[in-house]
C-alpha cells in the first residue's frame, strides 16, 4: 500500500541469528543509514526464551512458534531502534515480503534471503509496536537522544 510519511516515529529493527552468522550486520545497518534514518540504539544480544516469547506472543498459536522461538534465540541478534519520518512503514519496504522468495529484489529479503524461517530481519509493523518492541527489548540508558547534523537535509 501506499506510505503515508508524515511523523517522526520509531522502528524497532532486528538482524535475527541467520544474519548475524551470515556476515550481513554492516550490510543491513547500511541499507537503513543509507535511506536516512537515525539510529537511537544499537546492541548485540543473546535472547533469552521468554524475551522471545514475549516479542512474538501474538503468534503463539501458530505451528511455527516453537521453531520460530528456538530460531530467534540460536545466537546473538543485533537489537536496533531507528528514528525517522514514516520509518515503520518504510522499514517494512525495505525489509520486503515476509517469504523471502516473494520479496522484490532491492529488499534486503529480496536481495539476502530463501527461507521465510531464516529470513534475516525483523521490523516492527506499527507505531505502537514499534514503541512496545523498543521498550521490551532495551533498557533504559541503552539508547541515545542525538540529532544528525544532516537531519535538516533529510525532513
Ligand atoms: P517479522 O515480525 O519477523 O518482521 O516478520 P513479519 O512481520 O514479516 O512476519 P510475521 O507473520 O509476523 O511472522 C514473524 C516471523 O515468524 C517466522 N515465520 N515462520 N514457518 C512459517 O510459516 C513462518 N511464518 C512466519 C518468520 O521468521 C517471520 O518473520
Amino acid at each position: 500500500g501506499r506510505i503515508v510519511a508524515s511523523s517522526v516515529e520509531q522502528s524497532y529493527i532486528m538482524i535475527k541469528p541467520d544474519g548475524v552468522q551470515r556476515g550481513l550486520v554492516g550490510e543491513i545497518i547500511s541499507r537503513f543509514e543509507k535511506k536516512g534514518f537515525l539510529l537511537k540504539g544499537l546492541k548485540l544480544f543473546q535472547c533469552p526464551k521468554d524475551l522471545a516469547q514475549e516479542h512474538y506472543k501474538d503468534l503463539k498459536d501458530k505451528p511455527f512458534f516453537p521453531g520460530l522461538i528456538e530460531y530467534i534465540t540460536s545466537g546473538p541478534v543485533v537489537c536496533m531502534a531507528w528514528e525517522g519520518v514514516g520509518v515503520v512503514a518504510s522499514a517494512r519496504k525495505l525489509i520486503g515480503a515476509t517469504n523471502p522468495l516473494q520479496a522484490e529484489p532491492g529488499t534486503i529479503r529480496g536481495d539476502l534471503a530463501v527461507q521465510t524461517g531464516r529470513n534475516v530481519v525483523h521490523g516492527s509493523d506499527s507505531p505502537d509496536n514499534g514503541k512496545r518492541e523498543i521498550a521490551l527489548w532495551f533498557k533504559e540508558g541503552e539508547l541515545c537522544e542525538w540529532e544528525s547534523v544532516l537531519t535538516p537535509w533529510l525532513i
